[in-house]
């Protein structure tokens, strides 16, 4: 006789688990990770960074510990949350592989964050796929080393420009530039030193004066002021505290 009549039908799938989700944990304890690392490299406390650090961290424990709709539906939300909020901050730091810091964490947290949003959305569509979602990681992984690659090409072609005689030097340590700097009238020479690892910018208000500053590097930037107060700044988004006043006479 034909064996079909002795299979029993499995078990229907379900989506609530207690073995918990993997996959999903795992990527969102690496975006908890990178967040952490964004502010350690920073050197300072960045509120929403932080509380986006612990959502992840906490979701990311409970998903690994049991796997039910509402954890896979937080991280979804988190996920698009994260995304939607920090676009511009991905956007300006995927400009500028040539600072490679900035570039490879704000290129990780994107990935990580994506995996998570793919992974749990797919967890949450058909229990079955929580198998196979190992391709995602690896394709994550492997634009992961591409990140890094390019940083690493791109930030060997920058380079830094030494002081010379003359030059006002303007000093960006910390996400700070100095709140008063004395510049001569007429021709003269900013020389720039951003000693943070990531990039930072060079904006003078009411004038054409604008210039990128890699990580870790110095430019010199030729201005051409009438006597008058000047504000200059940084224009990254998330940097506005970056500004101070050149005192041009
Ligand atoms: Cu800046």
């Amino acid at each position: 006789m034909s064996s079909t009549a002795t299979r029993t039908t499995p078990p229907p799938e379900t989506i609530d688990r207690p073995g918990g989700d993997r996959f999903v944990s795992n990527a969102m304890l690496a975006v908890a990770a990178v967040l952490l690392a964004i502010q350690v490299m920073a050197g300072h406390v960045i509120p929403p960074v932080t509380v986006f650090g612990v959502l992840f961290l906490v979701i990311g424990i409970a998903v690994g510990r049991r796997r039910t709709r509402w954890l896979l539906a937080i991280a979804i939300v988190l996920s698009l949350l994260y995304l939607g909020g920090s676009l511009p901050f991905f956007v300006t730091n995927l400009a500028h592989p040539e600072s490679p810091v900035g570039f490879i964490l704000e290129a990780f947290v994107a990935l990580a964050t994506l995996t998570t949003l793919v992974g749990a959305v797919l967890g949450l569509r058909d229990p079955r796929t929580a198998a196979t979602r190992r391709p995602i990681a690896f394709a994550a992984g492997g634009l992961a080393f591409l990140a890094v690659v390019i940083a690493l090409v791109a930030s060997s072609g920058v380079t830094t420009e030494p002081r010379q005689a003359d030059d006002v030097a303007i000093e960006a340590v910390r996400s700070t530039f100095p709140a008063l700097v004395s510049v001569p009238a007429g021709d003269a020479v900013l020389w720039v030193d951003n000693q943070d690892p990531f990039h930072h910018t060079l904006v003078i208000e009411g004038t054409d004066h604008r210039i990128d500053l890699p990580a870790s590097t110095s430019v010199r930037l030729p201005v051409s002021l009438e006597p008058g107060t000047y504000r200059y700044l940084c224009d990254v988004p998330g940097h506005e505290s970056m500004a101070g006043d050149l005192d041009v006479r």
